[in-house]
C-alpha cells in the first residue's frame, strides 16, 4: 500500500506521521518514527486525520444560503457570483471599513491560508478596512504585545529549554492536553518527565491538571492573580540578594532595577489572600528558584485570558531575567527558525521609535487597537449597533467566532443581521449557518504542509515540508486563490473577475518591495527587481521558497550556493533537524529600537494601579475558568467518530465543598449563571479544582438548527462563550478574560 509522510496540521506539536492510502481511502496512520523533529511520538488526534478527510459532513462543494435559511450547495461559478452579489452593495454604499475579516486559529496550520491571510488582510486595509478579528484577543495577544515591547516584534520571544531546564515552572498551561503551545515539542510530556527526573517541574494553576499530576508539584491559585503572585516571587528574590546580574547579559538588558523597585508593595502576606497560596509557599517558590541551577517560568493561555493577562506575562519574561537565565543554555532561550515569514517583520508604521498602540479606535465602545485588533468582543456591538461606520460585512477564514468568542449569545444573533457573511471554511457549524456564502476548502490530506510560525517557538531548528496525500478536486479553487479573489473584490473588480495571477505577484511583490525598505530583516535593502525572477512557483510555494531561502540556512536567493531552497527540502519526506537550541542569540533575535531587552515600558506598568486595587477588592465565591481535553481541538473536531467515544467530556468541575454548599452530586444537572448568561450542564465533582473554582470546557455547543455535523450534534455540549462577558478585559493587550468570571451555580 502507498504510504505518505505528512506533518499532522492539528497543533503546535507539527508531528510527522505515515499515512497508507488503498483505493483512494485512508487505510492506516502511524506515527513517523524517522521524522527528525518528532521521532515517532503522536496523539490520537493524529490519528485521526483521515476520519477528518473522510468526514462525509467535510464540506466538498461551495454552499449558499436560500431565503428560508437553510443552505444549498452551488456550484463554484454560482458561489462566486453570490458572493459578489451580497458584498458588492456593502462595499458600493459604505466602502471597506463597514467590512471585516475574522482570521480564525487553523490559518496558522494550513499552508495555503498562512501564506495569503496576507494579502486578504493588506487589501481590505489598502480599501479602508479598520482592524481585524481573530481569536488572538481570547488568547495570546498579552504574549504578543509583552514580546513586541521587549523583545521587538509580535512573534519574537524566548522558550524554555526543556532539554536542560532542572526546574520549570508551568503557569496556566496543560501540555497534557494542547501538547505545547507558543512552545513546540515533539512529545513534551515526555520532556517534562526529564525535567522532573533532573530536578523539578511545578504547576501553577486553578486545576490539578493531567500535567500537574505529572509534575513534582501542583500550586493552585486563585484564577487571574498570578501577576500578584509573580511580582511577589520577584520581590522576595531581590529581598535576597537572590537576583542574578550573569555577565552575558550585561549592557543588553535595560529596566530590571526599575521593576525590582516597583515589586515593594506586593509582600508575599498581602498577596497570599488574594492569590490563596500562603506566604510561606510563595517564599519557598522563590527560594527554590533560586537555588536551581537551570531554572525558567513558562507561561500560557491560563495567564494570557485572566484579568491582568499581559502583566503576568510580562513577569514571567521579567523573572527568568532577574534568574539570570535568559538567552543562557537551559533556561530561556531564544529559537534559531529556519524559515522567515513576513509576519515576523516590524510593521512599516512602528517607526524607530518603538511601537504604538491606540492609533486608532473602534466606534462603539472606544476601545483602541492593539497590534491591529479590537477585542474579538467588540465584534457583535460592531456589527448590532445602528449608526455610521456600522460593520455590515464579515468574511471568516477557518473561523468559528460564534462558539469562540466570548458574549457568544449577542455574536450569534448579530452574525444572522450582516449584509453578507463570507465563509471560507469547510463546515457548516455554529458560525457558518449564518453565511450567505461557504467556500470550502482542502482537507487536511490534500494540502502541502509547511510550518513557519511554530518553528519561532520549537526546542530544536527544524524544517518541513509534506506533500498532499490527495490531488485536491480539480474544479476546486485553492484557498489561497480565494483569498486573493475577495482581496482583490475591495477595489471594486467583481469577486467572478478578479485576476489572481496578477494579485499574486502584486502581493509578493509589494511585500518585498515594503519589507526591503524595513530595516532589521533578512530582505532589508534587497532590490525586489532581482529578488521575483529568483524565486520559484507561485501561490504557496512562491513565498515558502522565499521564507527558506532567506532563512539562517537558506541559498541567500542565490548569494550563498548549497544552501537551502524549496526544492531541497522537498527531498527530505522525514525533515531536516539542522541545530539544537543554544543561548547567545540574544543579539541577533532582540530587534528593539535599542537592541536591548526592554523591560520597562510605560504601557505596562501603567497597569500595575489596576492590579494594586486587585489587592483590596474581595473574591467571589465561586468564578468559572475554562480547560481543554486532548481529544478536542477548539471547536472543530467533535464531528470525527473515533474521537468523541468514551464519557461526556463536557461537564462543569465542580470542587466537593462547593458542590456540597450548593446541593450538587456528580451526574446531577446545574445550572451556571454570570453576567452575560446561563447554562445547564451535568457536573462532576472532583477535588482536582481549587475550592471557590468551577471548570468547563471550551469549543462545545453545537446541535444547532441548520448546522450538518452529524457526530458532533450527537454530542452537543453547552457553549461557555455564552458564560464569558465581553466586558471584563486586560486592559493593555484588549484580551478578554475567560478566567476568573464570577458565577453562580445552583442545581438545575
Ligand atoms: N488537544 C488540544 N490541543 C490544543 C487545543 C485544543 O483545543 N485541544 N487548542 C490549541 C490552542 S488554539 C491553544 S491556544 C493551545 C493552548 O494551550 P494551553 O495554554 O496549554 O491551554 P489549556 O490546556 O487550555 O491550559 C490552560 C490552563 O490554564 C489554567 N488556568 C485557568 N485560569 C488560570 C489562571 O488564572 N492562572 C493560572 N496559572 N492558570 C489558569 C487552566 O486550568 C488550564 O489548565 O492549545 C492548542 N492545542
Ligand atoms: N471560553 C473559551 N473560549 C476560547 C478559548 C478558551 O480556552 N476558552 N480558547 C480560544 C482560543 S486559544 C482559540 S485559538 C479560539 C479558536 O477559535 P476559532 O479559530 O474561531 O475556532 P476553531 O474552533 O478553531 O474553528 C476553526 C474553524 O475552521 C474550520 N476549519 C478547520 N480546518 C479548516 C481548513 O483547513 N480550512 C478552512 N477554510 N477551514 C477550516 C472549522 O470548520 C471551524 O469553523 O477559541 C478561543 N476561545
Ligand atoms: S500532538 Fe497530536 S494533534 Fe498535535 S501534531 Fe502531534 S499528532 Fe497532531
Ligand atoms: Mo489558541
Amino acid at each position: 500500500m502507498p504510504s505518505h509522510k505528512v506533518t499532522c496540521p492539528l497543533c503546535e506539536a507539527m508531528c510527522g506521521v505515515h499515512v497508507t492510502v488503498s483505493d483512494g481511502h485512508v487505510q492506516g496512520i502511524r506515527a513517523n518514527p524517522d521524522d527528525v523533529w518528532s521521532r515517532g511520538h503522536i496523539c490520537p488526534k493524529g490519528v485521526s486525520l483521515g476520519h477528518l478527510h473522510e468526514d462525509p459532513d467535510r464540506l466538498r462543494q461551495p454552499m449558499v444560503r436560500r431565503p428560508d435559511g437553510t443552505h444549498v450547495a452551488v456550484s463554484w461559478d454560482d458561489a462566486l457570483a453570490e458572493t459578489e452579489r451580497v458584498l458588492r452593495p456593502v462595499l458600493d454604499t459604505d466602502g471597506a471599513g463597514a467590512l471585516s475579516v475574522y482570521v480564525g486559529n487553523p490559518v496558522a496550520h494550513n499552508s495555503h491560508l498562512a501564506t495569503y491571510i496576507g494579502a486578504l488582510i493588506g487589501f481590505a486595509e489598502a480599501a479602508g478596512m479598520k482592524g481585524y478579528y481573530s481569536p488572538g484577543t481570547v488568547d495570546q495577544w498579552p504574549l504578543n504585545v509583552v514580546s513586541t515591547l521587549l523583545f521587538g516584534g509580535m512573534w519574537n520571544g524566548p522558550i524554555p529549554d526543556l532539554y536542560r531546564t532542572d526546574h520549570l515552572v508551568i503557569l496556566g498551561a496543560n501540555p497534557a492536553a494542547s501538547q505545547g503551545s507558543m512552545l513546540s515539542a515533539p512529545d513534551i510530556m515526555g520532556l517534562l518527565t526529564g525535567v522532573a527526573q533532573r530536578g523539578r517541574v511545578v504547576v501553577v494553576d486553578p486545576r490539578r491538571t493531567p500535567t500537574a499530576q505529572r509534575a513534582s508539584e501542583w500550586v493552585p491559585i486563585q484564577p487571574g492573580t498570578d501577576a500578584l503572585l509573580l511580582f511577589a516571587i520577584l520581590r522576595t528574590l531581590a529581598e535576597n540578594g537572590w537576583v542574578r546580574h550573569p555577565e552575558h547579559l550585561r549592557g543588553k538588558v535595560a529596566g530590571l532595577d526599575e521593576i525590582i523597585a516597583m515589586a515593594e508593595p506586593f509582600v508575599p502576606e498581602k498577596v497570599a489572600v488574594t492569590t490563596g497560596i500562603d506566604a510561606r509557599t510563595i517564599r519557598r517558590l522563590a527560594a527554590d528558584l533560586a537555588q536551581a541551577e537551570n531554572p525558567v517560568l513558562y507561561s500560557r493561555i491560563g495567564t494570557c485570558t485572566q484579568e491582568f493577562g499581559t502583566l503576568a506575562t510580562w513577569l514571567v519574561f521579567v523573572i527568568n531575567t532577574a534568574l539570570g537565565v535568559l538567552d543562557r543554555p537551559g533556561g530561556s532561550v531564544f529559537p534559531k527558525p529556519a524559515v522567515w515569514a513576513p509576519m515576523f517583520a516590524k510593521p512599516p508604521d512602528q517607526d524607530g521609535s518603538g511601537w504604538q498602540f491606540g492609533r486608532y479606535r473602534s466606534r462603539v465602545r472606544r476601545a483602541p487597537e492593539v497590534l491591529n485588533s479590537f477585542p474579538v468582543g467588540c465584534l457583535a456591538e460592531e456589527i448590532d449597533t445602528p449608526g455610521e461606520g456600522r460593520l455590515r460585512a464579515l468574511i471568516t477564514v477557518a473561523g468559528n467566532p460564534a462558539v469562540s468568542a466570548p458574549g457568544a449569545g449577542r455574536l450569534s444573533a448579530a452574525l444572522g443581521r450582516l449584509d453578507a457573511l463570507i465563509a471560507v471554511d469547510n463546515w457548516l457549524n455554529e458560525t457558518t449557518r449564518h453565511a450567505h456564502v461557504i467556500l470550502p476548502g482542502s482537507s487536511p490530506l490534500e494540502l502541502p504542509h509547511f510550518d513557519d510560525l511554530y518553528w519561532m517557538y520549537s526546542v530544536a531548528s527544524c524544517i518541513k515540508y509534506s506533500e498532499p496525500v490527495f490531488e485536491p478536486e480539480p474544479q476546486r479553487p485553492p484557498e489561497w486563490e480565494l483569498l486573493l479573489r475577495l482581496g482583490g473584490a475591495m477595489f471594486g473588480t467583481p469577486v467572478p473577475e478578479v485576476d489572481t495571477a496578477a494579485l499574486d505577484d502584486l502581493y509578493v511583490g509589494g511585500m518585498v518591495a515594503t519589507m526591503s525598505a524595513i530595516p532589521g530583516n533578512p530582505l532589508t535593502g534587497r532590490d525586489a527587481g532581482q529578488v521575483m525572477p529568483a524565486l520559484a512557483g507561485k501561490g504557496p510555494e512562491r513565498l515558502m521558497d522565499l521564507g527558506i531561502r532567506v532563512g539562517p540556512w537558506g541559498d541567500q536567493l542565490g548569494d550563498r550556493p548549497g544552501g537551502l531552497t524549496l526544492s531541497e527540502v522537498r527531498q527530505h519526506p522525514d525533515g531536516l533537524r539542522l541545530a539544537e537550541l543554544e543561548g547567545g542569540r540574544l543579539e541577533t533575535s532582540v530587534t528593539t529600537p535599542s537592541g536591548k531587552v526592554e523591560l520597562l515600558h510605560d504601557h505596562l506598568i501603567s497597569d500595575i494601579p489596576r492590579l494594586l486595587s486587585r489587592m483590596e477588592r474581595g473574591t467571589p465565591e465561586l468564578v468559572l475558568i475554562s480547560r481543554r481535553h486532548l481529544r478536542s481541538n477548539n471547536s472543530w473536531l467533535h464531528n470525527v467518530p473515533a474521537l468523541m467515544k468514551g464519557r461526556d467530556r463536557c461537564t462543569l468541575l465542580i470542587h466537593p465543598v462547593d458542590a456540597a454548599r450548593v446541593g450538587l452530586e456528580s451526574g446531577a444537572m446545574a445550572n451556571v449563571a454570570t453576567s452575560e448568561g446561563a447554562v445547564t450542564v451535568a457536573a462532576e465533582v472532583t477535588d482536582e479544582v481549587k475550592p471557590g473554582v468551577v471548570s468547563l470546557p471550551h469549543g462545545w455547543g453545537h446541535g444547532l438548527d441548520g448546522t450538518q455535523l452529524t457526530t458532533a450534534n450527537r454530542h452537543p455540549g453547552i457553549n461557555n462563550n455564552l458564560l464569558n462577558p465581553t466586558d471584563v478585559i486586560d486592559v493593555p493587550s484588549n484580551t478578554h478574560a475567560i478566567n476568573g468570571i464570577p458565577c453562580h451555580v445552583s442545581p438545575a
